[in-house]
């Protein structure tokens, strides 16, 4: 039996992560970091919380990195721990850079100096693309981050390329790009849109406020996404792989969608509020996955439009349920 960790455990990825490397008969460890409330409802609503074993921990604290792989004895880390909300990385831009930047050296310094051979997995992400330099991304691309978040992603990239480069560890990097599903923060703008719809189906209530709704994102389904990482390290060797389904849509038809499938024009409820614009946009990203199909045999399986009705769906079932408890 295979032993992996997970940083990030109790994200929307790592859960759906979890749920994938079990299937594949791994024993999984994951780092979770100490906080005052219940970081488990994601692991909960997939019913595997008792079938991985937490290890507390966090990116900022190398001791820490060290001591979870020491007692998972892992082969595999797959590390997708971060600030990951790019609106929040102008608040904090210095949190940001240590957790999602500078984290990824301490993880690649446990694993260096425990244990090598160990494959890592970097969640890196098509935000490094920002200003987009070409109309369709790819792993040839060059970079052009827009936000702090971005900035601290490109270091996380680069340093997974010099320590496979340097110390010949298996180290790859998955550049995805957005990839949602009822288990995403509800902060990003896929899964407010679910849940404001729902809420206003159920007359709880009766607008939704957005910032830049003619942004365009290549939008994919998280559990499609997280195979792919794991197949990065199934390779022999250790690569750089971009993920996405290759269709780009805007932040307003993606809510079009999200509408129509209860039967509410979007137009009635969304208000435009500048308090949701960004200080720089990334105004469009579309991914290029031809190399992770060729050599991965990778390809997404779900719509966008499936996508969308599966979160406004689950966020029906979950409020209705909440209205039921009282
Ligand atoms: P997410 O839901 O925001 O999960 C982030 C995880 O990181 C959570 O488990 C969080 O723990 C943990 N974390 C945050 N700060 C930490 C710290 N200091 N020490 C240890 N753990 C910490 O993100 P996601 O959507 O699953 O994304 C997974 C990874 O892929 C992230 O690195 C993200 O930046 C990257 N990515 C995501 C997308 C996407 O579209 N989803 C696209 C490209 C790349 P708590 O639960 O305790 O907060
Ligand atoms: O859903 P978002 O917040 O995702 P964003 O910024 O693209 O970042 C996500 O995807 C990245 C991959 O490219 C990940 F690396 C990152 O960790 C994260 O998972 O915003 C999407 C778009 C943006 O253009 C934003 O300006 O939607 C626009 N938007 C318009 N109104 C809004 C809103 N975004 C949010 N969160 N909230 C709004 O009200």
């Amino acid at each position: 039996m295979k032993n992996a960790l997970i940083t990030g455990i109790t994200g929307q990825d790592g859960a759906y992560l979890s749920q994938h490397l079990l299937k594949e008969g791994y024993k999984v460890y994951g780092l979770i970091a100490r906080r005052s409330t219940d970081t488990l409802w994601r692991l909960n609503y997939l019913g595997i919380e008792n079938e991985v074993e937490l290890i507390e921990g966090d990116m900022t604290d190398i001791s820490s990195l060290i001591r979870a792989i020491k007692i998972s004895k892992a082969s595999e880390v797959y590390n997708l721990a971060a600030q990951s909300f790019v609106g929040t990385s102008w608040s904090q831009p210095i949190l940001t850079a240590e957790v999602t930047g500078v984290g990824v050296t301490n993880i690649l310094e446990a694993i260096r100096l425990l244990d090598p051979s160990i494959k890592f997995y970097q969640a890196s992400t098509s935000e490094m693309f920002g200003l987009i330099q070409e109309s369709m991304q790819s792993e040839n691309t060059p970079f052009y981050p827009r936000s702090p978040y971005g900035v601290a992603k490109l270091y996380g990239h680069w340093i997974t390329v010099n320590y496979r480069e340097s110390f010949n560890i298996h180290a790859s990097s998955g550049i995805l790009f957005n990839h949602e599903s009822p288990l995403r923060g509800i902060e990003f703008v896929t899964r407010k849109v679910t849940d404001a719809v729902a809420k206003i189906k159920l007359g709880l209530s009766d607008e939704l406020r957005l910032g830049n709704i003619d942004a365009k994102r290549d939008w994919g389904f998280a559990g499609d996404y997280v195979e792919a990482m794991w197949m990065m390290l199934q390779q022999d060797k250790p690569d750089d792989y971009v993920i996405a389904t290759g269709k780009t849509t805007t932040v307003r038809d993606m809510c079009k969608i999200a509408f129509d499938h209860v039967n509410l024009n979007y137009d009635d409820y969304v208000i435009i509020d500048p308090k949701f614009y960004r200080p720089a946009e990334v105004d469009v990203l579309l991914g290029n996955p031809t190399k992770a199909k060729e050599k991965l045999k990778w390809e997404p399986k779900t719509s966008l439009e499936d996508l969308i009705i599966m979160m406004v769906d689950a966020d029906l079932g979950r409020i209705k349920k909440q209205q039921q408890r009282g």
